[in-house]
């Protein structure tokens, strides 16, 4: 039985290669992705948040923690098993303006292709014309949204705006989530769908587009 903890306390102190090796180990041992994830990379960022919150903790320390993070999602990403041979839809994906925060998305990132979704990443600052662009080149079906700061929740409602300048808004369906973010601020800023987390995310497209 692998000892979570130790993934999280190699993501809390930010060893990164150790933490590589132990993801692909417990693969290796037949461990699911969702459990390294959910058990293991989540549970240690999340402390990384408590400890900063508290100023337990600077920059740096955060930064290391957010590599060793990366280094475990480029172990854990090839193993989440693609559920469908032909995509269940188009999806482009990013953090708005002004937001650098990209741990969060990369994970939905992740989660969705899992699922059998063809995803656009756009990456992280990423303006309203950009999504609007993307929306168009890839005919997406829906803008996936992320927002880890409150000062940069506003670019949510904005970027919907650019959608309807363009008109295409009746086209694709968007969905939010970040930390900050909630349903309630979804139906006031007139998105279609809010999602928690990466497992969610996979709920709420699939609903939005079949329609239901
Ligand atoms: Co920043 N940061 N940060 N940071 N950082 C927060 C978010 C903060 C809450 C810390 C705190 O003060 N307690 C705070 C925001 C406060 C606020 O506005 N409410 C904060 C701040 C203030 C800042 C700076 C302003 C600090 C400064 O410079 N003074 C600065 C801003 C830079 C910028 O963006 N312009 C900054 C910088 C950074 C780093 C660069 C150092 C680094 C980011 C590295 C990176 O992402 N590549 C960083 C980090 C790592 C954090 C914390 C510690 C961890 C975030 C994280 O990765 N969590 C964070 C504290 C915290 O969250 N407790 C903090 C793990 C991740 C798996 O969770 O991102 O929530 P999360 O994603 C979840 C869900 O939210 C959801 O699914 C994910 C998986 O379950 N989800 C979606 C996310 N996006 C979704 C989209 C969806 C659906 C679900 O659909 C589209």
């Amino acid at each position: 039985m692998p000892v979570f903890d130790d993934l999280s306390n190699m993501i809390i102190v930010g060893q990164h290669i150790a933490a590589a090796e132990w993801a692909e180990t417990e693969l290796e041992d037949g461990v699911s992705p969702e459990d390294i994830i959910d058990k293991g990379m989540i549970p240690g960022m999340d402390e990384i948040g408590r400890r900063w919150k508290e100023q337990e903790i600077h920059m740096p320390e955060v930064l290391i923690a957010a590599r060793a993070m990366q280094a475990c999602m480029a172990v854990v990403k090839p193993r989440l098993k693609t559920t469908s041979d032909t995509s269940r839809g188009s999806v482009a994906i990013g953090t708005v303006k002004g937001d650098l925060h990209d741990i969060g998305k990369n994970l939905v990132v992740m989660m969705l292709e899992g699922a059998g979704y063809t995803v656009h990443d756009l990456g992280n600052d990423v303006a309203p014309e950009a999504f609007v662009q993307a929306a168009e080149e890839n005919n997406a079906d829906v803008v996936a949204m992320s927002a880890l700061l409150t000062t940069t929740v506003p670019m949510m409602m904005e970027t919907i705006g650019a959608l309807e300048e363009a008109e295409i808004r009746t086209k694709v369906k968007v969905m939010i989530g970040g930390a900050p973010v909630s349903q309630d601020l979804a139906t006031q800023i007139g998105a279609d769908g809010y999602a928690p987390d990466g497992a969610t995310a996979v709920d709420v497209i699939s609903v939005l587009l079949s329609g239901e």
